[in-house]
């Protein structure tokens, strides 16, 4: 495989304080995404390629939160006026806290976008082109389009949400899409869904690769 870097992004999806262990709704080993991606970013930015970041941005009361909710509980869900089946979550990723602020070992330097996804306080957001009516825009199709974008390389938190929702809306955009398969972790509820996630985005194209690998191929 090859890829003309210039022509490249690196996606980092919601690498936040509360997705990481001791966090809000923290996902195992959600921190050992860091250093693979610090790596990646560099060696991307030194060819002239991009990296984005997208962060989860939710306002107090938001309607994924269970305690917005009378009666229910992290892991029901509820049926919005946008979305059948939303998942409710632990209060997480509130604007402002720390808990919605990046990893502290996650280098900002050369991150030149962060998209901030889930503050309509009516609407949820997983995917970073999509919120989760999966019709309201989050403007990073343009940007990424203006810039001539044509490979996408994603890692981050988590597999299951986040990760699955971004790679495949990047997929059926047109972009040619590459998860790290060592910089994603995902949260496992329900059981199996982090395998299922894999599963299907391995169906729709998407590729897998290590991050040893694409540093390589990067080179
Ligand atoms: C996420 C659940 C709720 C994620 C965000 O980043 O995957 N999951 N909000
Ligand atoms: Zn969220």
């Amino acid at each position: 495989m090859t890829i003309n870097t210039k022509k490249a992004l690196l996606l980092i999806i919601d690498v936040q304080n509360d997705f990481c262990p001791g966090g809000a709704l923290a996902v195992g080993e959600g921190d050992a995404v860091v250093q693979p991606l610090n790596l990646l970013a560099h060696a991307i930015a030194e060819k002239g390629g991009r990296t984005a970041a997208t962060q989860d941005w939710h306002c107090f009361g938001h309607i994924s939160f269970a305690s917005s909710h009378d009666g229910k509980n992290p892991g029901d869900t509820i049926d919005t006026d946008f979305v059948k089946g939303q998942v409710l979550w632990p209060d997480h990723c509130v604007q402002g806290t720390k808990g919605a602020d990046f990893h502290a070992g996650l280098d900002l330097n050369p991150i030149t976008a962060i998209i901030r996804k889930g503050f309509n306080p009516h609407l949820d957001s997983y995917s970073a082109f999509f919120e989760n009516d999966r019709c309201t825009i989050t403007g990073l199709e343009g940007w990424m389009k203006q810039l001539g974008i044509e490979t996408v390389i994603m890692g981050g938190i988590a597999t299951d949400y986040c990760v699955f929702f971004s790679a495949m809306d990047c997929r059926k955009l047109g972009f040619k899409t590459i998860v790290i398969s060592d910089a994603v972790r995902g949260v496992g509820f329900p059981e199996g869904s982090i395998e299922n996630a894999v599963t299907v985005m391995k169906e729709e194209g998407i590729e897998f690769y290590s991050s040893k690998e694409l540093l390589d191929i990067l080179k």
